[in-house]
């Protein structure tokens, strides 16, 4: 870089930041390591079929530095000293050296950079070297690009990657970012690390660069992860340097000369992974498995409601005690209606009620305990919660379902409570008859249970058979209290369910919807709906699955390995709109509008569902602030989803199938028909031109799930802008569907670029919209 006035303001920037910054991150040697080439050395995840090639390097072999690799910097004045040609050159031993040496007055030392002669973006960038000892010094990997000074597209026309930045204090290194060019418009991100030994011998410096983000790496541990300014699109060149000056300690205390030294640096791409037969019959098995009517069903949803209401909303407890007294359900209004509208407003279209939670009182009119609705002074004990709710919803066209906590405190409890009471497993009659409270279904199931399993079967058996059709049976995985090493045997349950309310799914201990792994609302980069189970369904004990990858084709071959099963198993967000699922006081945080919005398009636009919790007051309503998000939620969904603006559009496909896979079916609306290429088209695209010129910044698309299964492993959004393709979006999985949201696009041309699928990418519906906040 040539010496520029506004240098010294960045120079300033950098020295400022170096002392600012504060959190420090001690990192150790690192553990995961891969062959590559000859040497073992640390690779991070090169992605969903993707290896790692090399596509550059100089192992810096020979004597002379490879000028058709390097082109080495001379007579330039840098700060306080100059780069001079005879400083940059090779030791014979394989090693580049950039040396620091004093002539005269003047500190002179190397620097190399592989401008016009290799540029390149994305990839993992590696350099392996070992740094000056003495004060002063201040080596650098850099990636550089002269459109660093471009203003006004954040960095992603060109960033300054500083890789490594090692000042000689100890065991510090900076790692940096710098764009919107040098002077007053300069932004800068940048992250301190202390490695111990960091000063002794070589280390490895590392970069991955992804299209979203960067991910920097010492010795094969992440030190950062950032997408600061953007993330830069463009080709860069590699610079190794070395400066002196203040910022590296005292030079005029250095013993000179002293020297920077370099052992390679390497270049690698992700590629796609050539398949082997055994991975192809993976790859075609895995995009075979597919959601049954009930999943997809549920699937279609895609925004419904959690209702926690109880005691809990009484006492302002989390989690009750199971000691309640039933009186203090002391509610005087419920209006279920209300709540049914504000759903409907809001875009909702099912409501799950929490008729039992983990302190074990009851919504409903239950004929097997009076820890319930029954023994509280409202409706004078005749109220019925879920019966208000489930009339409301038929009202409104919501669908219902029941959260029913396997974990009871009440029957933990209580002298004669049921959980955990060592009773004996013999068979029984479910339901098991009362007295005066004839069912009206009169079917039986004779099953060999204990007390406790009995007593929530013959619970299951009211709520699925009185308030029906039921549409999802939630099952809690957590216990805040354990007794008498209480089992559940959830395959009797779920036989019932199956028989009692076809129609539902089982969530969480169950075999139909997965936990998303979280309650705040995260997602995830790639949402797989086939998921590695290791044993078959009727077995298998669904613990939670919290990993941020669970369906790569890295664990579905880890699992089958193993002798595991592929299984439909898609995620469902929940989170609520208060901090805690109970209502408790005004003084509660609500979530904000704008916060919602984000979760809804991440969690559905990510191929989840989203249950969203919104927890009536003591008076059994929506309080008015949850129910102006509700409002403004709703609002906002109907004004951006009401025009597809790709609506009168055509699309032409890179390949197609045949008959009855036309592109057209990707424009139709109707997401049971497809566009869909080859079989082992991994990669193709889809060009929609558009109906004339349109604005839109959400860009939506889906898989036909159906009867294909989810493929999509990687893919790319391109708008055609001022004559050429510029992309706007990117991601992983698409599955059900997929939602990124842009800047304001202005084109009549856009095009999907599937990078990576299994077997062959499926589109069943494309649309654009504009979202105005
Ligand atoms: C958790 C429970 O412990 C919370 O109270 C809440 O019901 C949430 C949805 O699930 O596991």
């Amino acid at each position: 870089m040539k010496h520029q006035p506004h240098h010294i303001i960045k120079l300033a920037v950098l020295f400022g930041v170096f002392c600012i910054l504060a959190n420090s991150i001690p990192v150790t040697a690192n553990p995961e390591t891969e062959m590559s080439g000859n040497r073992e050395e640390f690779m991070p995840p090169a992605g969903e079929g993707k290896t790692w090639k090399l596509a550059w390097s100089d192992e810096f072999d020979g004597t002379k530095i490879d000028t058709s690799k390097w082109e080495i910097l001379g007579d330039w004045k840098r700060r306080n000293g100059y780069w001079v040609k005879e400083d940059s050159y090779l030791d014979g031993e394989g090693n580049l050296i950039i040396r620091t040496k004093k002539n005269g007055n003047r500190y002179t030392s190397g620097a190399v950079r592989t401008r016009k002669r290799f540029e390149h973006k994305f990839g993992y960038w590696v350099c392996r070297c070992k740094f000056p000892e003495q004060q002063g010094h201040w080596p650098a990997f850099w990636l550089h690009i002269g459109s660093v000074n471009k203003i006004g597209n954040e960095g992603k026309d060109g960033t300054e990657i500083d890789i490594m930045e090692k000042p000689w204090l100890e065991d510090k290194i900076t790692q940096n970012l710098h764009w919107d060019g040098y002077g007053k418009e300069h932004k800068h991100a940048g992250k301190e690390s202390t490695i111990p030994s960091l000063s002794d011998g070589f280390h490895i410096f590392a970069l991955h660069w992804k299209p979203d983000e960067y991910v920097f790496y010492v010795d094969g541990t992440e030190t950062w992860r950032t997408s600061a300014g953007g993330v830069s699109q463009v080709p860069e060149y590699i610079k190794l340097t070395e400066e002196i000056g203040k910022w590296g300690g005292d030079i005029t205390k250095a013993i000179l000369p002293d020297y920077f030294v370099v052992d390679y640096v390497r270049v690698y791409d992700a590629v796609n992974q050539s398949r082997t037969m055994e991975q192809k019959e993976l790859i075609h098995k895995a995009a075979n498995v597919k959601p049954s009517a009930r999943q997809l069903a549920w699937q279609e949803l895609e925004f419904i409601c959690f209702v926690h209401f109880g005691v809990n909303t009484f006492t302002g407890r989390e989690w009750g005690t199971g000691k309640e007294d039933p009186k203090i359900f002391n509610l005087e209004k419920l209006n279920t209606d209300q709540w049914c509208r504000l759903m409907n407003e809001a875009g909702m279209k099912q409501v799950i009620l929490t008729a039992k939670h983990h302190d074990g009182f009851c919504l409903w009119q239950t004929r097997y305990t009076t820890h319930s609705v029954a023994s509280s002074p409202w409706r004078d004990g005749k109220g019925d919660v879920l019966r208000d709710l489930v009339n409301s919803c038929r009202k409104y066209g919501l669908k219902v379902g029941v959260y029913l906590s396997p974990a009871d405190l009440y029957q933990i409890e209580n002298p004669h409570g049921l959980y955990g009471n060592l009773s004996e497993y013999s068979e029984r009659v479910i339901p098991r008859p009362v007295p005066g409270r004839p069912f009206r279904d009169k079917r039986t199931f004779k099953y060999i249970v204990d007390d406790y399993n009995e007593y929530f079967m013959n619970q299951l058996f009211e709520l699925l058979t009185e308030y029906g059709p039921i549409h999802e049976v939630w099952f809690d995985g957590a216990h805040p209290k354990r007794k008498g090493g209480q089992k559940y045997t959830h395959a009797q349950w779920y036989e019932m369910i199956r028989e009692l309310a076809p129609e539902a799914v089982i969530f969480g201990k169950g075999p139909d919807v997965r936990w998303c792994g979280n309650e705040a609302g995260n997602t995830r980069k790639a949402e797989w709906s086939v998921i590695p189970i290791s044993k078959p369904v009727d077995k298998f004990d669904w613990p939670d699955m919290t990993d941020q990858d669970l369906g790569s084709l890295n664990k579905l071959q880890e699992c089958l390995s193993r002798g595991g099963y592929l299984h439909w198993y898609p995620a469902e967000t929940d989170t609520s709109i208060r901090q805690g699922w109970f209502w408790r006081d005004e003084e509660q945080y609500v979530k904000k509008t704008k916060h919602i919005l984000d979760i809804w398009y991440r969690s559905i636009g990510g191929n989840t569902v989203l249950l969203l919790n919104i927890p009536p007051n003591r008076n059994g309503l929506f309080t008015e602030r949850d129910s102006k998000v509700l409002m403004e939620v709703g609002q906002h969904l109907r004004e951006t989803f009401k025009t597809n603006l790709a609506k009168g559009a055509t699309a032409a496909a890179s390949d197609v199938r045949g008959s009855g896979f036309e592109v057209v079916n990707a424009l139709d609306g109707d997401t049971s028909t497809c566009w869909m290429p080859s079989d082992w088209t991994t990669q193709a695209e889809l060009v929609v031109t558009l109906d004339g010129e349109k604005t839109f910044n959400c860009v939506m698309f889906q898989e036909q799930i159906r009867d294909y299964g989810q493929r999509i492993a990687e893919f790319a959004v391109d708008a055609y802008i001022e004559g050429k393709w510029q992309q706007i979006a990117n991601g992983q999985t698409v599955g059900y569907k997929r939602i990124c949201r842009t800047k304001d696009v202005t084109t009549d041309k856009v095009r999907i670029r599937i990078l990576d699928s299994r077997v062959c990418p499926t589109i069943s519906n494309f649309a654009l919209f504009y979202s105005k906040d």
